[in-house]
């Protein structure tokens, strides 16, 4: 369904200059804001340094199969890449980062960009790549990337009334090498002014403002939508005090309602080419575009127009940040100083062993603790701890064998501490290696 909105760089000059009147610039004025992620360009070195969530930064679930990749970065040097395991290439692979600093019941905004290698669509094998968050008081909120270019994704999330931190993940199911970049987790802002249309006018969008209406029949939420009627039409708002060399993107719904009807929302005249999102569904759909300023720009002009056909409409749009320019804001080392105290998973001694290895793992706080062994695959061995326990120091032993008692083979093991506490859920993994 993504798919079938495509956002096309330059693809469909508009014609609609002539329709500029005087400028006048009544753009909301947003704060800067901020974006919570560690390293959300994989620029650091933070990432995937070792195995788990000990520090600030990128840390796999799975396996190991994820790496700093300088082959297709996004944006700088690295991105995060999801590998192919090559013993077995239907292999699930996802890496994550716990973001702190959040607050109970404020709402974020989460940007990433991600790509994948390979996409069949009749091969019921290939998933896709999976961005998005989880693990914030509410339902996991994701998109799935089929596309094999960088794509932006924007997504809206609220966080639960306990809750001050939020995993941003990738995963992948089977298929092709995967990677993204360019994550953020941003306080909630919009550079639009009446987004939503529930102001009911279209005084805000009085760029072109030409054939459209307010429209109480078809909202994608809430009451209003904007509907551009029967022909030709489109309106605009441009939007001031945006920063060259930024990365925003935009989020928008939008539908038609005749079979073969076409209509456009997009960002033009930012200081690069056009960039839109293509609509020919009748119902309600979803497209995330993003657009770089130009080196000298400050205004962008957001934009919704058809040529022809019956009405259409658009709801709910959203432009916000999704890279700060060099030198920005973009990380924020802070986040690094105010991360509660951690369990920490210590290096299983003695290792490599051959009859039995002590996990010696400390809690800051009396938590739900589960332990459990993975072999380097991702596959489960056995489960070591799966109680409520006290803070503290704590040991367990394992005498290398799974659940079922049986000796494994030798190689390496991941031992993954799983800790459960009020602020969330926080895991950190060591690899373990088996001598027999
Ligand atoms: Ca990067
Ligand atoms: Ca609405």
């Amino acid at each position: 369904m993504l798919r079938a909105i495509r956002s096309a760089k330059g693809g469909c000059l508009l014609l609609l200059g002539c329709l500029l009147g005087p400028i006048t610039l009544i753009g909301q004025v947003v704060d800067e804001p901020i974006n919570y992620a560690v390293d959300p360009g994989f620029e650091e070195g933070t990432a995937f340094t070792e195995v788990g969530v000990g520090a600030p930064g990128w840390n796999f679930w799975t396996t190991n199969d994820v790496f700093l990749d300088e082959l297709q970065p996004h944006t700088g040097n690295f991105c995060g890449a999801l590998g192919l395991t090559l013993s077995n290439p239907y292999q699930e692979v996802g890496y994550g980062q716990w973001v702190e600093g959040l607050t109970p019941d404020a709402t974020y905004i989460m940007t990433a960009f991600g790509s994948i290698d390979y996409y069949e669509p009749t091969d019921p094998m290939q998933w896709g790549l999976y961005i998005g968050v989880q693990n914030f008081g509410g339902d996991k909120v994701q998109t799935t990337i089929y596309d094999l270019e960088y794509t932006p994704v924007i997504l809206v999330f609220t966080m639960g009334s306990d809750v001050t931190g939020a995993d941003i993940f990738a995963w992948r199911g089977p298929g092709g090498e995967a990677r993204a970049d360019d994550y953020g987790v941003w306080d909630y802002h919009n550079y639009l002014i009446n987004p939503d249309f529930e102001s009911n006018d279209l005084s805000s969008w009085d760029l072109w403002n030409y054939n459209t209406a307010i429209d109480t029949q078809n909202p994608h939420g809430d009451v209003c939508a904007a509907a551009i009627l029967d022909g030709e039409g489109g309106f605009a708002q441009l939007i001031p005090n945006l920063i060259p060399g930024v990365t925003y993107g935009m989020k928008g719904f939008a539908k038609v309602t005749n079979e073969g009807d076409m209509v456009w929302w997009g960002v033009k005249n930012y200081g690069s080419d056009q960039v839109a999102a293509e609509v020919t569904q009748t119902a309600f759909t979803e497209g995330n575009i993003a657009f770089t300023m130009g080196a000298e720009n400050t205004t962008a002009e957001v934009f919704f127009w058809k040529a022809s056909g019956g009405p259409a409409y658009c709801d709910d749009l959203l432009v916000c940040k999704m890279i700060d320019a060099p030198g920005g804001t973009a990380v924020n080392r802070h986040i690094e100083h105010n991360v509660p105290d951690r369990p920490t998973l210590y290096q299983n001694y003695p290792n490599p062993f051959n009859s039995e290895t002590t996990i010696d793992y400390d809690l800051s706080q009396g938590a739900a603790v589960k332990i459990e062994l993975f072999d380097i695959s991702g596959h489960y061995v056995r489960t070591l701890v799966n109680e409520w326990q006290s803070e503290g120091n704590h040991l367990v032993k394992w005498n290398g064998r799974d659940v079922n008692e049986r000796p494994l083979s030798s190689g390496v093991y991941i031992v993954q501490l799983r800790v459960d506490t009020e602020s969330g859920v926080m895991r950190e993994s060591k690899k373990v290696t088996l001598l027999q």
